[in-house]
């Protein structure tokens, strides 16, 4: 078996798709929960401005899974799969409600406390994202979001609070949830509203920089507190891009696709903007503002690891007729794929991808990955108290399959943890009906259910695979 001992074997999920309890405690309000579910989400997403002026009828984020309130029995049942690693969020507005104040609020930095120390009970290893969708809305309606180069100074300055406080408890750290997320859906990413008549690359590479910036100076603070017993990482929702046909301009267009998604990652693993952006600016008509000393605050303080969400390969042409014919992904469009099958939102299933990602990724940036999100968001039926979802198992199955392969082929991977390993409420439709978990939570779209828990049969699998290690899939 080609995976460590130490193997990371667990699951994932964020604060605003679990927790609820959007204004308990002090909690101040994320840019997420002013979002309604399914069609209205997208149309919202796409007009930020008119949804900050518009009562919808149900947020789902604001009870998601209460989580909360529930973390003691749903850590407990993560304990019983025998979880090593478990990878959550801390909810930026919890600690800073507003984001620009001073002080923290003590209540919400006490509920981590309580929540990695319930991790620590059971021998689970916090994953600890700082930012994952949630911005305080605050910084996006005063400041404008992360366009503001004041936002780095108040993401700093929560960094380090959080860093400071959980040091003895938390070691793998991530700096901002799939950070390419910005230049698909501005708003989730950097809390952006932009204008028509704006040059909309300008307004997101820029708000890209705040970004990088502020991921190295929490890597600057992470290592000045804690030293090398701190790993941070950054975190790309990845997919390697693959060319329509063998037409050499299709080639060339997954080159450069591919460069748009690793630009993140090329900076924070490698220190530097690469040379191929001088060119894409231009031809975007970008053109950063930088201060004195980013340069070399990228350059010094790199990521110890990457990680990264695998949910599909993608698919790209030259031509731009081929486009009549995509299909939904994790919030990039691909062309459709005849090779693969898809989930029922439409995401293309590719196990083999999973491992060419691999291995590019590690080919270009020689440093331990960590899958942090993979798997299928499914319409689960109860019944009898449980779920057949022997689909999942498959899904997961093959993936893992796969990544064991990438191993194999000399790929330095510490962990895998699924995502959505408890049911909760989907980021892209915002709805409870696009399901992950190992375990059922009876809550529907609108809010309805007892909350209450199951498991389904893909616990007991998942169980099994973590026991192996790996080797009965
Ligand atoms: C990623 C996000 C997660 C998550 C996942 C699945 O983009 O990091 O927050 O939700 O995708 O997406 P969805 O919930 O839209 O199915």
């Amino acid at each position: 078996m080609p995976l460590q001992k130490d193997f990371l074997w667990g699951g994932a999920i964020a604060a605003n798709q679990a927790e609820g309890a959007y204004k308990e405690d002090g909690k101040g309000m994320a840019l997420v929960d002013v979002l309604p579910s399914g069609k209205q989400r997208w149309d919202a997403l796409a007009n930020p401005n008119k949804a900050l002026n518009t009562t919808y009828d149900h947020y789902p984020s604001h009870e998601a899974i209460d989580f909360y309130h529930t973390y003691k029995e749903d850590i407990k049942l993560f304990a019983e799969m025998g979880f090593k690693v478990f990878r959550t969020s801390i909810s930026w507005p919890r600690i800073f409600p507003k984001g620009d104040e001073t002080e923290p609020n003590e209540a919400g930095l006490k509920f981590y406390d309580d929540l990695f120390a319930e991790c620590q009970k059971y021998g689970i290893e916090p994953l600890v994202t700082l930012n994952h969708f949630d911005t305080p809305l605050y910084l996006t309606t005063e400041y404008g979001g992360w366009r503001n180069r004041k936002l780095i100074g108040f993401y700093e300055r929560y960094a380090k609070v959080v860093l400071e406080r959980y040091k003895d408890k938390v070691k793998y750290w991530l700096t901002f949830n799939e950070i390419n997320m910005l230049l698909h859906i501005p708003f989730f990413g950097g809390g952006l509203m932009i204008g028509e008549d704006e040059n909309a690359d300008q307004v997101k590479f820029q708000a890209a920089h705040h970004q990088l910036v502020a991921s190295s100076l929490a890597t600057k603070a992470a290592k000045e507190i804690n030293g090398e017993d701190f790993m941070i990482g950054c975190m790309l929702a990845a997919g390697e891009v693959y060319p329509y046909s063998c037409h050499p301009e299709d080639m060339m267009k997954a080159v450069h696709d591919n460069r748009k998604q690793y630009f993140f990652i090329d900076v924070q693993s490698r220190g530097e903007y690469p040379s191929y952006t001088n060119r894409m600016f231009k031809e975007l008509g970008v053109d950063l503002e930088m201060e004195q000393g980013d340069g070399e605050l990228l350059k010094q303080y790199t990521v110890d690891f990457i990680s990264f969400s695998y949910y599909s390969s993608r698919l790209t042409s030259a031509d731009p007729e081929k486009y009549k014919d995509d299909t939904a992904g994790n919030a990039f469009k691909s062309l459709k794929n005849p090779h693969l099958e898809a989930s029922e939102w439409g995401w293309q299933i590719d196990p083999v991808g999973l491992r060419v990602t691999m291995n590019n990724m590690y080919d270009r940036y020689q440093k331990p990955l960590f899958i942090v999100e993979n798997g299928l968001g499914a319409v689960d039926e109860l019944k009898d108290g449980t779920v057949e979802d022997d689909y999942r198992i498959d899904y997961m199955r093959e993936h893992l399959k796969q990544m064991i392969e990438a191993v194999d082929d000399g790929v330095e991977l510490l962990g895998y943890t699924s995502w959505g390993c408890i049911d909760l409420v989907s980021a892209g439709t915002g709805e409870m009906k696009k399901r992950y978990g190992f375990i059922y939570v009876d809550r529907d779209n609108e809010g309805n259910g007892t909350g209450k828990r199951y498991k389904k049969k893909s616990f007991d699998w998942y169980k099994k695979v973590i026991e192996t290690n790996g080797e009965q899939l």
